[in-house]
């Protein structure tokens, strides 16, 4: 007897439609066949990999159940869609993935007709599907808007001016809230610690369950069929309030991991009525990786790797990265002056502010995905007394304006701003370019504006920061490693205003 080969059902899947003709029983295969594709994929061009193997199910799902592009998906941040990319006609391109003329790493309108809104900073997605669905009502139209949101972006304030619109204005909107319980680092704050509540306190929630809870949102003729079958569970289940008082219908939390699960229930989301929905979906970062599921940060951000054993093709480093060299200056003058504290929006990592909160762990403050509040908390910080470092990306600090210029150069409050990623920073592309500070910063009253031509003077530049109490005081350096010059022991403030 000859054994059939095996074509991978990913191979008959050129765009949702096709997906759409498959029973439900080949969807666990074409997932595990996504996931290995991204992971091949990322393994060659390096990228966003922990957050896509997390919604490789859940893009299935999506993809499977609702009628995209007619129905809206948009994925908060973006950088979670590689497997959409796959899914929607672009398998043949991902491997061009952030490359020079290759696909974007985040979501953009221009690429596809299945990424309705261009993403990579976050917390926007509620409120672009808020967008579309009510523009939707206008016309008169009858298809969906989901809008697929971490836990992480649910830290910003635009989701919550989203959600507060949203339920005041009672269209028929679909939010999901992919909670992997992690932003790029470990979540913080009172609404991560709201969410892990919610998840457990109570194990998954079956799906004779969530039917029950979902009958009261369903068309009158499912809304009776069910009332027979079961009895009525609402009132029973009080997880969720927080998103109830704000208007939305919460469904969940369920096993993001699970299609037996996420099939039937986002049939019956798609099926409801009316009104703002959340779908409260639990996922892993990282799932079914091993070598992703072993780290801390379950490969948020990687390099070219070896995919069999997960080993990144780090390039020995020539010298230190200015970030290192920044988050070391803060250390050694924060030894001298009790009064210099540190904040960083999501981002210890990235912006040397880890170092920093190791050493000084009450001195230092991550407030989430949250630039426009890190800015405004650090005017008040500065109006006691305090030195607050804020440190931010170029490109990030742009979400922070008004409060960069009301809370605190009009103010003349002397807020330190230490501007990573200044500049070109290659594949994130344009989004994430730091393109516009000396700009925007440079035109502000009162604004002291340095750029580091190297490390030693990065060094010099946090010293200067350090010393100068006067107003608000920036410097920005790039990406990656400095150019080799030797790092003072002694760091001294410049003169302001004297270039080189
Ligand atoms: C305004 C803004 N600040 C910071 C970032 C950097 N950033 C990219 S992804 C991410 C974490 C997002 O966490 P979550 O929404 O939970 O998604 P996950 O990666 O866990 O799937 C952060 C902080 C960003 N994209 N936008």
């Amino acid at each position: 007897m000859t054994q059939r080969p095996h074509t991978p059902i990913l191979d008959r899947v050129a765009t949702p439609e096709d997906l759409r003709k498959l029973p439900d029983a080949d969807l666990r295969q074409l997932a595990e066949e996504l996931r290995q594709e991204t992971i091949s994929a990322v393994s060659v061009t390096g990228g966003h990999l922990g957050a896509g193997l997390g919604v490789v199910e859940l893009t299935v799902a999506l993809h499977h159940v609702f009628d995209t592009p007619r129905d809206r998906l948009i994925w908060d941040v973006g950088h979670q869609a590689y497997p959409h990319k796959i899914l929607t006609g672009r398998r043949e391109r991902i491997r061009t993935l952030r490359q020079p003329g290759g696909l974007s790493g985040f979501t953009r309108r221009s690429e596809s007709a299945y990424d309705p809104f261009g993403a990579a900073h976050s917390s926007t997605s509620i409120s672009a599907g808020l967008g579309m669905a009510v523009a939707r009502d206008l016309a008169g139209g009858s298809n969906n808007v989901i809008a697929v949101i971490g836990d992480g972006a649910m830290s910003a304030g635009m989701a919550y001016e989203a959600m507060n619109n949203a339920g005041a204005l009672g269209s028929r909107l679909i939010v999901i809230l992919n909670d992997n319980d992690m932003s790029i680092a470990p979540p913080v704050g009172a609404m991560s610690a709201y969410l892990a509540r919610l998840v457990s306190g109570r194990t998954y929630r079956s799906i004779r369950e969530i039917a029950k809870q979902l009958a009261e949102r369903l068309p009158r003729f499912f809304h009776d069929k069910a009332k027979r079958t079961e009895e009525y569970a609402r009132g029973f289940w009080t997880g969720g309030t927080l998103f109830e008082e704000l208007g939305f219908y919460y469904v969940g939390p369920i096993d993001g991991h699970n299609l037996d699960h996420l099939l039937p229930v986002l049939r019956n989301v798609r099926d409801a009525s009316q009104g703002p929905i959340l779908v409260h979906v639990v996922t892993q970062k990282g799932k079914g990786y091993a070598p992703a599921e072993a780290t801390a940060d379950k490969y948020h951000a990687v390099v070219k790797f070896d995919p069999v054993t997960g080993q990144q093709a780090k390039a020995p480093a020539n010298a230190p990265s200015y970030t290192a060299v920044f988050g070391n200056a803060l250390i050694k003058a924060a030894r001298e002056d009790d009064k210099i504290v540190a904040v960083t929006a999501a981002m210890p990592s990235g912006t040397g502010i880890d170092a920093f909160g190791k050493e000084f762990p009450a001195r230092t403050f991550d407030v989430g995905i949250a630039e426009q509040h890190a800015v405004t908390f650090a005017a008040g910080l500065a109006t006691e007394g305090y030195k607050p470092f804020c440190a931010i990306y170029s490109t990030f600090l742009q979400r922070a304006y008004d409060q960069v210029v009301h809370d605190v150069a009009i103010q003349k409050l002397p807020v330190r701003f230490a501007l990573d990623r200044a500049g070109l920073v290659g594949a994130d592309g344009a989004t994430h370019a730091g393109a516009f500070d000396i700009a925007y910063l440079a035109c502000l009253p009162e604004m002291v504006v340095m750029a580091a031509a190297d490390e030693a003077e990065l060094t010099h530049m946090v010293a200067t920061a350090a010393a100068f109490d006067e107003g608000p005081i920036a410097f920005r350096y790039p990406r990656g490693e400095g150019v080799g010059v030797a790092i003072p022991d002694f760091a001294e403030p410049l003169e302001i205003g004297k270039g080189r």
